[in-house]
């Protein structure tokens, strides 16, 4: 039996790959941190009783408190385990936030990953040990080249695109440097009903449940002409283990090859919980308004705005097509927004009207 270690099991992707590799027959450890709140929605709330509890109670999952900036603790877990497979998925993931917390972001995005592979090498793992990197298209950031592929340039954008880049260098030369397979997904933006609700897809298909359910009255947003690839994390975690059972440690893009505005899913969403979006105005003044009631439902608010921008995504998926035979489109983009909807709808039935709303 093959054992894994997911660092950012409590996280949208970590939940995903955990049911995955238990599903491939592996023994899975997840790492998580201790936390004055619950923090294992994703291994229970948010699953059917049925798949929480072929989670929680299947005797190849464990959980291990721990944090990736701990590299005393990281190292002890990792010679407890011995994993064949580390995905490394920790991460503080916001990129509007990494701007009020760059340090820290610095800290666990990047400082968390050297933890995590020179663990590997001083307890001499380096030909057991494969190690997959959370790599990520904000690296591309302001973009050198449309679509975007493995060879494009690097250009981050924010203090997460930064760290995470030396993420993406530092598991390359260890690589490189110590022949280990150490390899990188440089994955596009993916949701799901699990996202984390200060992503613009869930924020968007949360307010629009709670609006059609007369629980909210408007959805303030940033930017709605930035343009994103995004697919549906359940198919992404997928080709995180692709990539390590691939016969050469490679980095690889995984995409679908096709953008949205920000604009266009809000429309998507709210046309699936049964109101039709109609814009009016421009820039910090164009609102979204009911076509049915006149209402005013989405106005932008420049305190979503971030100091500096990545105007648009869109990733050539050809490489992971090809060696991985993935298929990227799988779930559609309106498959995509119609599930998030769809769970959102259900969530919210049994809510209170919310009261505020901060992000
Ligand atoms: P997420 O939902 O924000 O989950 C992040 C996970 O990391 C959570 O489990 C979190 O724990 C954990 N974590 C944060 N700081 C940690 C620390 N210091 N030590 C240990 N664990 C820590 O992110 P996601 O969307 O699943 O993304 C997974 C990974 O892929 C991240 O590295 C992200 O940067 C990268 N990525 C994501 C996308 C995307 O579109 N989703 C695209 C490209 C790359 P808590 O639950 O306790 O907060
Ligand atoms: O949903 P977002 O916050 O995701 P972003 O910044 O693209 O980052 C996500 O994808 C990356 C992969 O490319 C990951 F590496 C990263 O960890 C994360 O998962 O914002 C998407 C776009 C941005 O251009 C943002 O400015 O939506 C725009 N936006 C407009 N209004 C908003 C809002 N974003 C958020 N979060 N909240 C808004 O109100």
């Amino acid at each position: 039996m093959k054992k894994a270690l997911v660092t950012g099991v409590t996280g949208q992707d970590g939940s995903y790959l955990a049911e995955f590799l238990l599903d491939k027959g592996y023994e899975v450890h997840g790492l998580i941190r201790r936390s004055s709140s619950y923090n294992q929605e994703r291994l229970e709330d948010l699953l059917t009783e049925e798949e929480a509890n072929a989670l929680l109670n299947n005797s190849n999952f464990h959980l291990h408190y721990g944090d990736v900036t701990d590299a005393l603790n990281v190292t002890r877990i990792i010679s407890e385990i011995k994993p064949d497979e580390i995905y490394n998925l920790a991460a503080q993931s916001h990129v509007r936030v990494s701007f009020d917390m760059p340090g820290y972001t610095l800290d666990v995005d990047a400082k968390g990953t050297l933890n995590i592979l020179e663990a590997v090498r001083i307890l001499s793992l380096t030909e057991k040990t494969r190690v997959y990197q959370a790599s990520t298209s904000e690296l591309y950031g302001k973009v050198q080249e449309v679509p975007q592929k493995e060879t494009t340039p690097f250009y981050p954008r924010s203090p997460y695109g930064v760290a995470k880049i030396y993420g993406f260098w530092i598991t390359k030369n260890y690589r490189e440097s110590y022949n280990m397979f150490a390899v990188n997904g440089i994955l596009f933006n993916h949701e799901s009903e699990r996202r984390g609700e200060t992503f613009v897809t869930r924020k968007i298909t949360l307010a629009a449940s709670r609006i059609a359910q007369g629980k909210q009255e408007k959805l303030f947003l940033g930017n709605l002409n930035s343009l994103r690839d995004w697919g549906y994390a359940k198919d992404y975690v997928e080709c995180m283990w692709l990539i390590l059972q691939h016969d050469k440690p490679e980095d690889f893009v995984i995409a679908t090859g096709e953008m949205h505005t920000v604009r266009e899913f809000v429309e998507f969403a709210f046309k699936h919980t049964g109101i039709h979006i109609e814009w009016q105005g421009d820039g910090i003044d164009e609102k979204g308004i009911n076509k049915e009631t006149g209402e005013v439902i989405v106005e932008v608010d420049p305190k979503f705005f971030r100091p500096a921008e990545v105007e648009q995504l869109l990733g050539d998926p050809t490489k992971s097509k090809t060696l991985l035979g993935w298929n990227p489109t799988k779930t559609s983009f309106e498959q995509l927004v119609q599930i998030m909807v769809e769970a959102d709808m259900r969530k919210v039935e049994n809510e209170e009207k919310v009261k505020v709303m901060f992000d």
